[in-house]
């Protein structure tokens, strides 16, 4: 068996056991063990054989039994005999939004529902209403979810999970001998919320080696093809790796082309041909009679070249969707949107308080060791009791430790005392207004009854921005990549509520949040709203997501202007004292809504 369905049927034993109603330790066990599996830049059978199963994180003696009954005999006793209590095919119920362990439970136990399919024909019937705890709006609610699944339940894999492998192969490449230049391409160099492939490009005279080195890594499954200028392989956690190799006179056109999006390269194929050229990952051509002397090809080294042979500015890939980039390039207005180096400021972390790994004094060195100049420590509140939230008596003592870490760091650093507090599934908040009134800054989120209907949802997100003391609505949707799509607002409503009240929406930087979306943040860079690019840092590595929600800001066309966390500190305490108005120009009014 290999890394990638070693690593599944391990996940699929934990969902078997969540649905059976098992320990939450053993889930998780075996969870961290999936997740662990598929990180794993190396073959386990090596690792096996090497004796080195028990030093893989999250790998103790029994699991490392189960890996060495696997990869010798292709099977598992355990997930055989669990399968006798928990058909296998409820695990891709749990795949649908609004349905968790205990309900795949009861319509298996009362109706017998072992497939998506069976469930899908259960609620068109009317039979799902009956059960106990539910009725027909939730019945109808799940033939919504199911359908969501359905379009988007394609196996597109989220960026945070393909960044860092891409990285590891594009070091080991750059590596070799006669390897002048490295990058990744495509859609993850666009840095698209999830990507289909990896594409990766590297400039050589020489390829052969390249490529032999290559299909030959450690972490390949598969090989696709292995040519002269392009290789593709499926790699051992099955996600499938392009490579091209070009000589580096080539590398602008190279990069360029294959970092695409295609509807981007088409318009730049059209402005080539208009100057009467073609233009293809190898080179600029001239079409059709061309006069005497004209060289038959125009090689660029640098994208900037292909860009100025288009008479284009450079264009970020972040921006290469043809949104409106070309036509703002012709016109001398592409936005100079924010970069990682404007970001002095995080307004969205959590502390052993709550559910975070350190001490408040701790989280506020490791963002300052990043260059962060001010920050804010957000611990959840008090409903949000599986990340153990604080009360009212907590949130108090709090304060008085935050106090002192921003009197340790001295002047140049400063750290606020905030909340992320809980909208309720009733549209209340968590604390009390007078309590909201003792904070520096106040965060609603909305983690739980995240399915329900849009009036509703949207109401609770309302009631949050309606209020004088919330100062950001965290990941607005709460939607989780690549397959839960969260609530179903109406953005429209929640954006022009946040520029009414100057109320500052956040950019969540971790990768399977990423969430306002690019699409969303492009919304909301038009109406002025405020935004803020957060890592909702749960411990120090955290940090370092932050160029994930930098890029979904680029993405959305976001400047530095549009984001509150560019600010100096100065500017930041003077809207603390009083929110000032939204980023545009007049504040709406809330006759718009
Ligand atoms: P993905 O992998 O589905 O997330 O999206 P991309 O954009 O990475 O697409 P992919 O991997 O098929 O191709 C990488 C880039 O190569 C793409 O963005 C543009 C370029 N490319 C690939 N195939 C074609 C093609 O048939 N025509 C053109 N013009 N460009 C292509
Ligand atoms: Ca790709
Ligand atoms: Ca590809
Ligand atoms: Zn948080």
């Amino acid at each position: 068996m290999t890394n990638r369905e070693i690593a599944d049927l391990f996940e699929k034993v934990a969902d078997m056991l969540a649905i059976r109603g098992d320990s939450i330790h053993r889930i998780l066990a075996y969870r961290r063990a999936a997740e662990s599996i598929r990180a794993l830049g190396r073959d386990v059978q090596v690792v096996a054989q090497e004796g080195g199963l028990t030093d893989i994180p999250g790998i103790g003696q029994t699991l490392a039994d189960k890996i060495e009954e696997m990869l010798a005999t292709g099977r598992l006793q355990f997930y055989e005999k669990l399968s006798q209590d928990v058909p296998p095919s409820l695990v891709t119920l749990l795949r649908v939004e609004g349905l968790g362990p205990k309900r795949v439970k009861a319509v298996y136990e009362t109706l017998n529902i072992t497939t998506l399919a069976q469930l899908t024909e259960a609620a068109r019937a009317g039979d799902l209403r009956k059960l106990p705890g539910m009725g027909e709006k939730s019945e109808a609610k799940l033939l919504v979810a199911i359908e969501a699944l359905a379009r988007h339940g394609d196996d597109r894999t989220p960026l945070g999970d393909a960044w860092p492998i891409a990285q590891a192969i594009l070091a080991e490449l750059a590596a070799l001998p006669g390897v002048s230049q490295v990058a990744v391409g495509g859609s993850l160099r666009r840095m698209r919320e999830t990507i289909g492939d990896i594409d990766l490009l590297v400039a050589a005279e020489d390829a052969p080696p390249i490529m032999a080195h290559f299909c030959g890594m450690e972490r390949v499954e598969t090989v696709l093809g292995q040519g002269p200028t392009k290789s593709s392989v499926v790699l051992l956690n099955g996600l499938q790796v392009d490579l091209r190799v070009l000589p580096a006179g080539r590398w602008g056109t190279l990069l360029s082309y294959f970092t695409g999006s295609k509807e981007h390269n088409v318009r730049l194929r059209e402005l080539a041909l208009k100057q009467g050229l073609s233009l293809n990952e190898h080179a600029f051509r001239p079409v059709g009679d061309s006069p005497a002397g004209t060289p038959d090809e125009i090689l660029c080294p640098t994208e900037e070249a292909v860009y100025q042979t288009l008479g284009l500015p450079y264009i970020l890939p972040t921006l290469r969707e043809d949104r409106g980039e070309i036509e703002a390039a012709l016109a001398g207005r592409l936005p100079d949107v924010v970069r990682s180096s404007d970001i002095v400021a995080d307004l969205h972390m959590h502390t052993t308080w709550s559910d975070g790994k350190l001490s408040v004094l701790e989280m506020a060195q490791a963002a300052q060791a990043r260059g962060r100049q001010y920050i804010v420590i957000t611990d959840h509140s008090a409903s949000l009791g599986i990340a153990n939230g604080l009360s009212v008596e907590r949130l108090r003592q709090q304060a008085a430790e935050v106090r002192a870490a921003d009197a340790a760091l001295g002047p140049d650093f400063r750290v606020f005392h905030g909340t992320e507090m809980e909208i309720r599934a009733d549209g209340t908040l968590d604390y009390p207004d007078e309590v909201l009134a003792e904070l520096d800054f106040v965060i609603a989120s909305l983690h739980t009854s995240l399915s329900q209907p849009r009036a509703q949802v949207t109401a609770r997100a309302l009631a949050a921005i309606d209020n004088p003391h919330v100062d950001m609505l965290a990941h607005p949707t709460g939607r989780l990549l690549p397959d839960r799509p969260g609530a179903d607002l109406d953005m429209d409503a929640v954006l022009f509520a946040a520029s009414r009240t100057g109320t500052i929406l956040e950019i969540n930087a971790h990768p399977r949040r990423l969430d306002l979306r690019d699409s969303h943040v492009r919304r909301a860079v038009d109406l002025g709203v405020w935004l803020a690019i957060n890592c909702d840092a749960h411990d120090e590595a955290d940090f370092e997501m932050l160029h994930y929600g930098v890029a979904t800001a680029q993405r959305g066309w976001a400047t530095a202007a549009n984001v509150v966390n560019t600010w100096p500190l100065a500017r930041f305490l003077a809207y603390l004292r009083r929110h000032g108005p939204a980023a545009g120009s007049a504040p709406l009014r809330g006759g718009l809504l």
